[in-house]
C-alpha cells in the first residue's frame, strides 16, 4: 500500500470514574488517534502512552512528536508499506513502541479491511468471544471499594483485579475476598514495591491470587527472580515485557510464570503475537492487558485475546466501565464476556461526530 496521509487526532474522554493507581489519579483520557490514508482505504490506531510520563516513559505529547519528526515521515516516505513491513521502516527510531505501535495499527486495519480480513483472522482467534476481568483502582476507603467491586461482580465480570500500593494490599484484599468468595482475585501494584517488601508480599499467598503483577521497577528482573523463588502467589510481569525476546529471557530466569501482552508496551499487534507465541512454546499462559482504550483500541485487544494461549481473563472490559460513550460502537458485556468483532479490519467504525466534539484540537494531517 501506499500511505498518503497520517492524521493525528487528540481527543479527550471523560473517564466515568476516577482511575487510582500507585503512580496517580486520572479523571480523563488524553488520546492520540491515529489516522492513515492509503491508497487502498483508511485505517485507524490507537496510541496507549497516557498524557504524562509516570506509567511508561512515552506520553502523548512525546508520541506525537515523535511520529510527526520522525515515524509517519518514513512511512510516508516509503513506496510500498503494509503491516509486516512497518517495524523495519521505524527500527531506526529506538524505543518508542506505543506511537510506533499506533501506526502499525493503523496500517494493519487498511489493509486488512481492504482485504475484507478481521483482526481476529489476521491474529488466528480460536474463539468468537473473550472472557472479560476488570481493574478495579485504589479507592478512597473499603466501603467504597466493595461498592465498586460489587457492581462489577453484578455484571458478571468473571475476575477481579485490584491496583495495590504499599499501605494499601492486605486489608482490601482480605475485604474484597471476602465479598467475592472464590472468583479469581489478582493484584497489580504497578512497580510500587522493593525487595525489602517480600516478606510482606507474601502474606497475600493466603488469599489465593491468580496473580501478583509487575511488583517492582520495569528495568528489575532480578528482584522478580528473588520474589517467585520466596512466595507462593505467581508473579506476572507487565510494564517489564517490551519484546518476545524479553518475554523469554524474563521466564527463562524465573521472574515471570505468566505473561500480561499489551501491545502498545512490544510495539504493536504484529510483537504481541509473537510474544503469545513464545509463551506458548514455553507453557506460559497470557493475558490481555488494558490500557483504558477507546472502542478502537478495545477492538483490537478482544481479538488479540481470542489467540488460543491467552487462557486468562483480561483486562477487556466493556466500554461503559471507563467511557459514557465510546468513540466506537460500543464494547458491551454479555455473560461476562465480549463478542470479537467479525468485521473487516478492527470491526469497528470510528464515530466522526464524536471525534469532533471530543476534539482538543483541529486535527494535523502530515503528507509526504
Ligand atoms: O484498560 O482496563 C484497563 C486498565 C487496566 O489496570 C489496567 N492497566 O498496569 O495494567 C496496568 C494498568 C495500566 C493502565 S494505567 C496507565
Ligand atoms: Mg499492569
Amino acid at each position: 500500500m501506499k500511505i498518503r496521509a497520517v492524521e493525528l487526532h487528540r481527543v479527550a474522554m471523560p473517564l466515568v470514574r476516577r482511575f487510582e493507581t500507585s503512580f496517580g489519579v486520572q479523571t480523563t483520557r488524553d488520546v492520540l488517534l491515529v489516522r492513515v490514508r492509503t491508497d487502498a482505504g483508511d485505517g485507524w490506531g490507537e496510541c496507549v502512552a497516557g498524557a504524562e510520563p509516570v506509567y511508561s516513559s512515552e506520553y502523548t505529547d512525546g508520541a506525537e512528536h515523535v511520529i510527526t519528526h520522525y515515524l509517519a515521515p518514513a512511512l510516508l516516505g516509503a513506496d510500498s508499506v503494509t503491516a509486516e513491513t512497518v517495524a523495519r521502516l521505524l527500527s531506526f527510531v529506538v524505543g518508542h513502541r506505543m506511537a510506533k505501535a499506533a501506526l502499525e495499527t493503523a496500517v494493519l486495519d487498511a489493509q486488512t479491511r481492504a482485504a475484507g480480513q478481521s483482526f481476529g483472522e489476521y491474529f488466528g482467534a480460536v474463539r468468537d468471544a473473550v472472557d472479560c476481568g476488570v481493574s478495579v483502582g485504589i479507592a478512597p476507603t473499603i466501603d467504597e471499594l466493595l461498592a465498586e467491586v460489587g457492581g462489577y461482580v453484578d455484571e458478571g465480570y468473571r475476575r477481579i483485579k485490584l491496583k495495590i500500593k504499599p499501605g494499601w494490599d492486605l486489608e482490601p484484599v482480605r475485604a474484597v475476598r471476602g465479598l467475592i468468595g472464590g472468583l479469581p482475585l489478582q493484584v497489580d501494584a504497578n512497580t510500587a514495591y522493593t525487595l525489602a517488601d517480600v516478606d510482606h508480599l507474601g502474606a497475600l499467598d493466603e488469599f489465593g491470587l491468580l496473580l501478583i503483577e509487575q511488583p517492582f521497577e520495569e528495568e528489575n528482573i532480578a528482584s522478580h527472580v528473588a520474589l517467585a523463588a520466596a512466595i507462593a502467589t505467581p508473579v506476572c510481569l507487565d510494564e517489564s515485557i517490551h519484546s518476545a525476546l524479553i518475554a523469554v529471557d524474563a521466564i527463562e530466569r524465573g521472574a515471570t510464570s505468566i505473561v500480561n501482552i499489551k501491545a502498545g508496551r512490544v510495539g504493536g499487534y504484529l510483537e504481541a503475537v509473537r510474544v503469545h507465541d513464545v509463551c506458548a512454546e514455553l507453557d506460559v499462559p497470557v493475558w490481555c492487558g488494558g490500557m483504558l482504550e477507546t472502542g478502537i483500541g478495545r477492538a483490537a485487544n478482544v481479538a488479540l485475546a481470542a489467540m488460543e494461549n491467552f487462557t486468562l481473563p483480561g483486562d477487556t472490559s466493556a466500554s461503559r466501565r471507563f467511557y459514557a460513550d465510546d468513540i466506537t460502537e460500543p464494547f458491551e458485556l454479555v455473560d461476562g464476556r465480549l463478542a470479537v468483532p467479525t468485521g473487516g479490519g478492527s470491526g469497528v467504525e470510528v464515530r466522526e461526530e464524536l471525534l469532533a466534539r471530543w476534539a482538543l484540537r483541529a486535527p494535523v494531517t502530515l503528507r509526504a
